[in-house]
């Protein structure tokens, strides 16, 4: 297996969160991504490569120019608010919710923030942008690899991307990057492209993206939106819309599903995607589904995770793992790495 990893992850690297009321560590951290490449390393499971910069056009084939543009300079434009933000994350305050206009930007950077943004859980700091950049970049490169006649690649990427909209961050996301490495696939000549997002949470900001179109199917299994994050959207009643209608499937799970439930609806997953019949396969990988994860509630034990990589290996499609949450640090890269073993072995 090929993976793409860029050091520049690190230079994410949030203080602090609301949480509760309070502000709390960032989980999503540095340890996080250094964790698993460690321990892919050691288990020999394959090259690791810098990947090469993608333009700018690239990422413009799944976010709007005006929110790349709005996230490439936030920084300069938080400080430029007071020097002294220097020392601080910057974090959003205020939200155009319903009845209020979104379709005029505001040349404040504190209403720009919440024009561009869901939650106040997703610290935007100074290395943000080249860090989302550089994920990017990894997300990509995956996907071309995939064209190239690899069969299995992995971008290992921080911060994650799936609750990542068209033009709005949140939920730890910048940039959506198993989106991005969807797209790549279908400008490379893929017909069809299925999205398999196993993280905890619902990946809403992939969901949206691909919610109109029948040349990505969407399929998710997730904590039930109406008690865990994102909660907005996740339901098993999203199927897609317009030509879209059918190829989205949700998957929700009560949190404290039991890893048979959990495993059943894998199944389902797998069998509809099969169905579908793609080109190629784009696996939106979280391991916050495991039992000790510190923000989540299923109950995985670390030897599922091989078994989860056989299951998406006997599909028999070439994959593209992109890495997204997980914050059990102790454990994360032996999670990780089972997957993508547990893959390698149905080659
Ligand atoms: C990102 B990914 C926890 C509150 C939840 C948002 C969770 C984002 C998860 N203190 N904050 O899907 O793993
Ligand atoms: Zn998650």
């Amino acid at each position: 297996m090929l993976a793409f990893y860029n050091e520049q992850h690190g230079q994410h690297r949030g203080r602090f969160e609301m949480f509760r009321g309070e502000m709390v560590p960032c989980f999503e951290k540095p340890e996080r991504a250094d964790l698993v490449l460690a321990e892919f390393a050691r288990r020999g499971l394959g090259r690791i490569v810098t990947p090469h910069g993608v333009p700018l056009v690239s990422l413009e084939r799944i976010h709007t120019p005006r929110y790349l543009h709005f996230l490439r300079n936030a920084w300069s434009e938080w400080i430029a608010l007071d020097p002294a933000n220097a020392g601080k994350d910057a974090f959003p305050a205020v939200w155009p919710v319903r009845s209020l206009r979104d379709d005029i930007e505001p040349e404040n950077f504190c209403a720009r923030m919440g024009l561009y943004s869901m939650d106040s859980g997703t610290p935007l700091t100074a290395g943000t942008w080249i860090a989302a950049k550089t994920g990017a970049d990894c997300a990509v490169n995956a996907a071309h690899a995939l064209h190239l006649g690899e069969r299995g690649t992995f971008a290992l990427t921080r911060p994650p991307g799936h609750h990542a909209g068209a033009d709005f961050f949140g939920g730890y996301c910048f940039l959506n990057n198993a989106a991005l490495a969807a797209q790549h696939l279908l400008d490379d000549g893929a017909k069809q492209v299925a999205i398999l997002d196993i993280d905890y949470h619902h990946g809403n900001g992939t969901q949206s993206i691909f919610y109109g179109r029948d040349d990505v199917l969407f399929v998710s299994i997730h904590g039930d939106p109406l008690t865990e994050f994102p909660f907005y959207l996740g339901h098993a009643d999203e199927t897609g819309k317009g030509a879209g209608l059918g190829y989205n499937m949700n998957l929700p799970l009560a949190a404290g599903a039991t890893p048979a439930q959990w495993f059943a609806a894998l199944e389902t997953a797998c069998i509809r995607i099969g169905s579908y019949a793609p080109d190629a396969l784009v696996v939106s990988l979280g391991v916050d589904t495991w039992a000790g994860d510190p923000i989540s509630r299923f109950a995985l034990q670390s030897a599922d995770f091989l078994r989860i990589g056989e299951r998406i290996g006997y599909l028999g499609l070439p994959t593209a793992f992109v890495f997204e949450g997980g914050y059990a640090v102790d454990e994360i890269g032996i999670n990780v790495a089972n997957v993508l073993e547990g893959f390698e072995t149905t080659a």
